[in-house]
C-alpha cells in the first residue's frame, strides 16, 4: 500500500508562461488545501470540489502569504493517471515561481517525488502494465513524429495485447500437456502432438515477429548512430552542415580542423540519425589531434552505420 503524497513540477524547468505542480496520494486533497485559498464562487477547496474541475485562487504559504495566482484542477481516484487522489497546479512558470509553489506544496506535508515515481504508481496500482510505463517515457523523449507515433501505440495497449495474446497461446499448449500427463487414464481428449507442435511452431514465428519489431522500436528510440569516416580534408565537415541543413560544424582548406567529434541529430524519414563528425583518420600532428583520431575509431566501433568519405579527385 503507497501510502505517502508525492509533489513534483510536471514541466521542464526554464522560463515560460505556465508550469504544473503535481501531487498524487491519498493526502493530495488536505496538503492542497492547506495552502489553496479559492477565489470566487464558483472555486472550492479540494476536499469539497467535484472530479475533473478547475478552481481559481491563489497557493499561500505558512503565513497567508501570497506565493502563486493559480488554477488548480481536481481529479479524484480511480479516474486519474495513478488511480489516487490527483492535483494539478497551474502556476506561473519560470525558475522561481514554480519552485515556490513546489516548496509551499512540500511544507504542506507532501514528498518530492522521484524520477518516473507518477508512472511507476500508475503501474502499480494496475492503471498501466510494463510496456504501456516504457511507452510514456518514449512519448516524452520522442523525437520525430514517427516515434511518437510508435510511442502512442504501445501506451494504448497494442505491444500488451499481443504479448497477453502469445501468453493466451502458451497457456493453452502447457494445459494441454499437463492434462495429458497427469491424467493420461482419463476420457480427456488432448491436441495431438502434430497440433501441439504447429501451435508452438506459430507462437514462435510470434515471437520472432516480435523481436524484429523491437529493433525498428529501438532504432526509433535511441535513432541510428551513423558516423563519418575519411581522411583529413575530405569533406567529412562540409557532408555533416550538408545533412543538418546548417553550418554545424568548421570547415576550412586545412587538414585537422575537426578535432573533437562532434554529434547532431537529423531527423531522416521519422528515423533520427545521430551524425558523428570525427577528425578523420592520420597520422596525427599533434597530441590533441590523436586523442581526435582516437575518437574517430570509438565512434566507429559505436555506429551502426559508417559513412566513408573519399575525395574522388585522388
Ligand atoms: N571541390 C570540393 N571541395 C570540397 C567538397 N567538400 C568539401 N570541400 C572543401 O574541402 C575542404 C575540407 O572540407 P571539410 O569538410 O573541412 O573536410 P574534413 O576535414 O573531412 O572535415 C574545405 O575547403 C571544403 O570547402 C566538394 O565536394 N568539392
Ligand atoms: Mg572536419
Amino acid at each position: 500500500m503507497i501510502d505517502d503524497t508525492i509533489a513534483a513540477i510536471a514541466t521542464p524547468l526554464g522560463e515560460g508562461a505556465l508550469a504544473v505542480i503535481r501531487l498524487s496520494g491519498n493526502d493530495a486533497f488536505a496538503i492542497a488545501g492547506r495552502c489553496f485559498r479559492p477565489i470566487g464562487s464558483s472555486s472550492k477547496i479540494p476536499s469539497e470540489a467535484t472530479t475533473h474541475t478547475l478552481h481559481y485562487g491563489n497557493i499561500i504559504d505558512a503565513e497567508e502569504r501570497v506565493v502563486d495566482e493559480v488554477l488548480l484542477a481536481v481529479m479524484r481516484a480511480p479516474r486519474t493517471f495513478t488511480r489516487e487522489d490527483t492535483v494539478e497546479i497551474t502556476c506561473h512558470g519560470g525558475m522561481v515561481a514554480s519552485q515556490a509553489v513546489l516548496q509551499t506544496v512540500l511544507a504542506a506535508g507532501a514528498r518530492s517525488a522521484l524520477p518516473g515515481e507518477f508512472t511507476r504508481r500508475a503501474f502499480l496500482n494496475g492503471r498501466i502494465d510494463l510496456a504501456q510505463a516504457e511507452a510514456v517515457s518514449d512519448v516524452i523523449h520522442a523525437r520525430t513524429d514517427l516515434a511518437l507515433a510508435a510511442a502512442n501505440e504501445q501506451l494504448a495497449g497494442k505491444l500488451s495485447q499481443r504479448i497477453g495474446q502469445l501468453r493466451d497461446d502458451l497457456m493453452n499448449v502447457l494445459a494441454h500437456l499437463e492434462a495429458h500427463i497427469d491424467f493420461p487414464d482419463e476420457d480427456i481428449v488432448p491436441d495431438t502432438q502434430v497440433q501441439l507442435i504447429g501451435r508452438l511452431e506459430s507462437a514462435l514465428d510470434f515471437i520472432d515477429q516480435l523481436l524484429a519489431t523491437a529493433n525498428e522500436g529501438r532504432i526509433l528510440r535511441r535513432g541510428i548512430r551513423a558516423a563519418i569516416i575519411g581522411r583529413p580534408n575530405a569533406g567529412k565537415s562540409s557532408l555533416l552542415n550538408q545533412l543538418l541543413g546548417h553550418d554545424r560544424a568548421i570547415v576550412t582548406p586545412t587538414a585537422g580542423t575537426t578535432r573533437d567529434t562532434i554529434e547532431e541529430t537529423a531527423n531522416i524519414r521519422g528515423i533520427p540519425v545521430v551524425f558523428i563528425d570525427t577528425a578523420g583518420l592520420r597520422e596525427a600532428a599533434d597530441a590533441i589531434e590523436a586523442e581526435g583520431i582516437r575518437r574517430s575509431y570509438d565512434s566507429m566501433a559505436s555506429a551502426e552505420l559508417i559513412l566513408h568519405v573519399l575525395d574522388a579527385t585522388e
